[in-house]
């Protein structure tokens, strides 16, 4: 069974990939499990990231790579007691360090385990042309990967394009360096895939170190079941960009140079509305994905940002999200992690975490 880890920052395109990728595998008929990690207290990708045929688990409120160590080890376990997967592919969370769960895992002696070579997703449009710029934790990211991988392509041209492998290849001689549009597919991408069917190379080296502590992003995530009925497509569509546009607004005041994500995942009957803000500069990108079956209306929101305080970013969710729906006159209960009602409008109560 082949364990693919798809790392990469916050926001570079690790669940588009991993979505092309599944359909990939999914073509050459194997059987695939997607473990999605996130560091907010609720999940968001694990909802719409799969089709049908493809079994997938979130782990949540941390990091797999060193504070979830025991929750990976057990969801792998089970994942693979029960489904049998050919392929299990993971996806970190945007600040962890690839190699860590790669070391975590074999450390774990799952016999029938071999792995592809660790890649690591990289965003050209917000990584700084100089090294020294880099945060560590960035940096760190890609030294451990096999296979350094450019996304969004289609957003830059070929100056900024050379510009980013001259510093991959400056801070990681040995990687390949392959570039793509995880949005748009073809080719390109395929070459990536074509990089991750093969074994990996690298050996390597157990040590720890705190994700969480080193990148310094603060997370937090919340989620309001929607009680009003009779809600269209369209509201459900314009309140999701509204709310994004919000929340970018407000963090943007507390820290203009923001890098990050900030996650919207609206179920509505047979629809999810998600939507995605990566940067200041980024205007909210919404699509609309069609699942089987018949959802009650809910919005969940996940903000990872840096450089923010967890009290500042808990209060900019928690206000953006019920003040759009109360403009809009759309009655609500902010249902938070557990599915435990709580009053509109009240700070979350759960504990303070480091991420
Ligand atoms: N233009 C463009 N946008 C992309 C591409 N890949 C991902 N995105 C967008 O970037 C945002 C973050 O992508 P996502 O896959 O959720 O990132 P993750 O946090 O690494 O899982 C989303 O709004 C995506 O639609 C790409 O190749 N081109
Ligand atoms: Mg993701």
């Amino acid at each position: 069974m082949k364990c693919m880890i798809i790392g990469g920052f916050l926001g570079s395109g690790k669940t588009t990939t991993i979505r092309k990728l599944v359909e990939y595998l999914g073509a050459q008929g194997q059987r695939t499990a997607i473990i999605v990690n996130e560091i907010g207290e609720i999940g968001i990708d694990g909802d719409t990231i799969s089709k049908g045929g493809v079994e997938t688990r979130e782990i949540t409120s941390g990091c797999v790579c060193c504070t979830l160590r025991i929750s990976m080890e057990y969801t792998l376990k089970s994942l693979i007691t029960s489904y049998r997967p050919d392929t299990i592919i993971i996806e970190p969370t945007g600040i962890a360090f690839p190699r860590q769960i790669k070391s975590n895992i074999q450390s774990m002696h799952i016999p029938e385990i071999n792995f592809a070579p660790i890649v690591s997703l990289v965003d050209p449009g917000r990584l700084s042309p100089d090294a020294g710029d880099l945060q560590n934790f960035v940096r760190n990211q890609i030294e451990d990967a096999e296979v350094l991988g450019i996304n969004k392509v289609d957003l830059i041209g070929p100056e900024k394009l050379l510009e980013t492998c001259l510093l991959l290849r400056k801070l990681n001689p040995k990687a390949r360096i392959v570039h793509f549009s995880a949005r748009q597919g073809g080719e390109d991408l395929d070459k990536l895939f074509c990089l991750i069917g093969r074994d990996s190379q690298s050996k390597t080296i157990h040590e720890a170190r705190n994700s969480v502590e080193m990148s310094g992003v603060s997370a937090y995530s919340t989620e309001f079941e929607i009680t009003s009925h009779d809600i269209s497509l369209e509201t459900v569509v314009s309140v999701s960009g509204q709310i994004l546009d919000g929340i970018r607004n407000r963090v943007t005041q507390l820290n203009p140079e923001f890098i990050g994500h900030i996650k919207l995942s609206f179920a509505h009957k047979e629809n999810f509305v998600k939507g995605s803000v990566t940067s200041a500069h980024d205007k909210p990108e919404i699509e609309i994905l069609k699942k089987e079956g018949n959802y009650r209306s809910r919005v969940k929101v996940l903000s990872a940002v840096t450089s923010v305080s967890r009290e500042e970013l808990i209060e900019t969710v928690d206000t953006t999200v019920s003040g759009q729906l109360n403009d809009r006159q759309l009655s609500y209960i902010n249902v938070g992690k557990n599915g435990h009602g709580y009053s509109h409008a009240k700070i979350n109560p759960f504990k303070q975490r480091n991420c």
